[in-house]
């Protein structure tokens, strides 16, 4: 679709080459066309293979967040009532120092853990997060912030089976006799990997997806597995089971490279083929199909994506999904063994600041709603976000914007644009985007990292993550004289600290790798970064404390009343709420023509759907691509794109998953009407 940012001024045109840094796998490389200082066309460039020259859509649209009508262009102070959108311009020094006067009264008053940073991954470059801003939170002592939204229970799970080992890249996909796509979209959430999987498909490989939606690689698979949400744990555990029964378990491997097989096999043993396909709402059959073609395959390589872990089961499913190619000997060869984030990879996290670890108090960002709320000990009396739009995405909403409203919360947002969150602000600072600073992009589906460059000046008075957290940190007398405070230093210094020649090789534009090279393969270039190198299948620490125990399924929460699971996957629209600011027409509830028949409704019947929590008002969309008993809505919705100014949000529960504290979006329970007939 072309870009509505117009060509008006003509003159002559140059492109400047960058990276994405937006929370995606893929980290493309960019080229700018900029002409008279202005973004005109934003495309994927060469230089980066995997890019190969095309972007998605979204990434496209750019621009017309850049100088669309949202963008925030300078400082500005609350004027009407908390959530109302109105506000009086401020210079920036005027913001900062009414800032910092809050700082100091809130912990002179209520101590510093009364001040929550809130943050996540906006954009993940390696600037705009956990450098200055850490630094002043750190040193200041205010609340630490649990970054759970997200990953966490994958990410616990990844810990403890491997210490985050680096794993497949796209590129080694091609090599790949089997392919398992578990619980993720790259056709929406990573568009650069279906390329490599088309690739090994037309080499003869077997594809594999499990998802409860039949999306356009499950349409393309051999066998698709349309599983009840939060049931991935059981259907894992049954092809464990059926590798151990019948011989396909790899007891060399086994005993020379893991630890805990015995307690894991132990935990699958009830889980038989038919046990599990009851449970998870599949054909017996074809479980047993799938496991056989695992067992039997190699390179075989599982894809674990992050749709799997968003419920209470969420990172029990991940292990015993992570946990299937140690069992089945599927390591060792190119092609074979499993992806997860691959953002560990280059070891180089934070460690060009002081990392120094305060002991205040840890919230857990699932809990927000709640931490304004209820919590006492103390209140919270200042709320800083960046990074992130919490009113749209973080479970509970309308308790978020409950403890938003508070009339006694200091609430600062730092954006670049005006969010559903910072429409709640009572301080707003517009932010740059990557288009106007340099970031570090770093891939987590390859292994790739580049040095995203300045391709316009900042749009109105906009500053950058670290301009602005290193002038707090100056303000409040946080700063060593030789630490970096702004963006630039930072950069240098994070150039002169990283590892090996990785910083040169940035400098100089040629694509760095890490030492093991940018294709490993597991367990013969990579292994295990857990104490004994060796996969801990049964990590006691977990078994510990996930509620249930290790590899455990606890059930489903529907109930008679709210029958229907809402899961809420990634949209080709938008990156999380990132660009869910440009019209969208298109919002909708996914429902299967069985439930919609059960229910009297159909294709574009208006619909509230709803619990206990809220209720969202949408037209419906009709159609087999969805299992019956679950529905679906996009993930990242603005409230403005809602007819009645809710999104789905609403009604996930703020419940966490059983290990890493996760959100349990998935786990949110509904009920369909007509709106006609409500
Ligand atoms: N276009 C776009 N790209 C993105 C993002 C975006 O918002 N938009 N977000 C980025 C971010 S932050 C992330 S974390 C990644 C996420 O990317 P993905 O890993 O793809 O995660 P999701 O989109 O949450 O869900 C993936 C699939 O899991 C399915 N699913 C839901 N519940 C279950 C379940 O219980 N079991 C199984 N097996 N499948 C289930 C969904 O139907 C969906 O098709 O994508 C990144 N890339
Ligand atoms: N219903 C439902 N909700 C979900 C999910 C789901 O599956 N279902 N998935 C969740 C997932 S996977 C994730 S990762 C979270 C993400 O949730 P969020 O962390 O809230 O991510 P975004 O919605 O992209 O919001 C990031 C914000 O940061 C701002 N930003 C970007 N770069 C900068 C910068 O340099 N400086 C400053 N100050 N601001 C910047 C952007 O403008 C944007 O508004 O959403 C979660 N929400
Ligand atoms: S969002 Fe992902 S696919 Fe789109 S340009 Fe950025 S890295 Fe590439
Ligand atoms: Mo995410």
């Amino acid at each position: 679709m072309p870009s509505r940012i117009a060509p008006v001024l003509g003159g002559p045109a140059s492109i400047v080459e960058t990276a994405c840094p937006l929370d995606c796998p893929d980290a493309c490389s960019l080229a700018v066309t900029v002409q008279r200082g202005r973004v005109l066309e934003i495309d994927g460039s060469h230089k980066n293979p995997v890019t190969g020259g095309y972007i998605c859509a979204k990434v496209r649209k750019f621009g017309e967040r850049v100088y669309g009508p949202d963008r925030l262009l300078y400082p500005a102070v609350r004027r009407g009532a908390k959530g109302a959108g109105q506000f009086k311009r401020v210079p920036w020094d005027e913001a900062l120092e009414l800032i910092v006067d809050r700082f100091r009264c809130a912990k002179r008053d209520t101590g510093g853990e009364s001040i929550l940073p809130y943050s996540y991954g906006g954009s993940n470059g390696l600037l705009t997060q956990d450098n200055l801003d850490a630094q002043l939170w750190c040193r200041f002592g205010t609340s630490r912030l649990a970054r759970t939204v997200c990953a966490a229970p994958t990410g616990a799970a990844n810990l403890a089976l491997y210490g985050k080992m680096p794993s497949v890249t796209y590129q080694d996909y091609p090599d790949a006799k089997l392919i398992v796509l578990w619980g993720v979209n790259p056709s929406a959430s990573g568009i650069h990997l279906i390329p490599f999987v088309r690739e090994a498909q037309k080499r003869g490989a077997k594809l594999i997806v499990v998802d409860p939606r039949s999306t356009a690689m499950a349409r393309a698979a051999d066998i698709h597995l349309p599983v009840q949400p939060g049931t991935d744990v059981v259907v894992a555990l049954a092809i464990h089971r059926y590798l151990f029964a019948n011989g396909f378990a790899d007891e060399a491997f086994l005993r020379d490279h893991t630890r805990g097989a015995g307690p894991l096999r132990e935990r699958a043993e009830p889980w038989t083929i038919t046990e599990a396909a009851a449970l998870a709402g599949l054909d017996p059959e074809m479980l047993e199909r799938a496991a056989d073609l695992y067992a039997t395959s190699s390179p075989a390589l599982i894809r674990c994506g992050w749709g799997l872990e968003r419920n209470r089961n969420g990172g029990n499913a991940a292990m015993a999904v992570l946990a299937l190619p140690a069992v089945g000997g599927k390591f060792g060869v190119r092609g074979g063994g499993y992806s997860m984030s691959n953002s560990a990879s280059w070891n180089i996290d934070r460690s060009w600041i002081d990392s120094s670890e305060p002991s205040t108090r840890l919230v857990n960002m699932n809990h927000l709603g709640r931490a304004l709320t209820e919590y006492t000990d103390p209140p919270v009396k200042v709320l800083f976000v960046y990074n992130c739009n919490p009113a749209a995405t973080v479970p509970d909403q309308k308790r978020v914007l409950r403890g938003l409203e508070r009339e006694d919360l200091f609430t600062v947002v730092f954006e670049q644009v005006m969010t559903d969150t910072a429409l709640y602000a009572d301080v707003v600072l517009p932010a740059t985007t990557f288009l106007e600073g340099y970031d570090f992009a770093r891939a987590y589906g390859p292994i790739h990292l580049d040095l995203g460059r300045q391709v316009v000046d900042a749009v109105g008075e906009s500053r950058s993550n670290a301009d602005v957290f290193g002038e707090l940190c100056t303000r409040l007398g946080l700063l060593t004289e030789h630490e970096p405070a702004g963006e630039l230093d930072l950069m240098v210094h994070i150039l002169d600290q990283l590892p090996g020649t990785i910083g040169n090789d940035l400098r100089n534009g040629r694509p760095p790798a890490p030492p093991f090279g940018l294709a490993p393969i597991q367990f013969v270039d990579v292994f295990p970064n857990t104490p004994d190198r060796k996969v801990n299948l049964f990590a006691r620490e977990l078994d510990e404390t996930a509620p249930a125990g290790l590899y455990a399924y606890q059930p489903d929460p529907a109930t008679d009343r709210y029958p229907l699971a809402l899961i809420s996957p990634a949209s080709e629209r938008t990156v999380s709420s990132t660009l869910g600011e440009l019209p969208r027409p298109d919002v909708k509830l996914l429902m299967n023509p069985d439930d919609a028949l059960e229910r009297g409704l159909v294709d574009g019947d208006y619909v509230r759907v709803f619990n206990a929590l809220g209720e969202v008002h949408c037209p419906l969309h009709v159609a087999p691509m969805i299992r019956r008993g679950t529905v679906s809505l996009p993930k990242g919705l603005w409230r403005r794109s809602v007819r009645n100014n809710t999104t789905g949000t609403a009604l996930v529960p703020d419940t966490l998953t059983d290990l890493g504290g996760g959100a349990c979006f998935n786990d949110a329970r509904v009920q369909v009407a007509s709106l006609a007939t409500a």
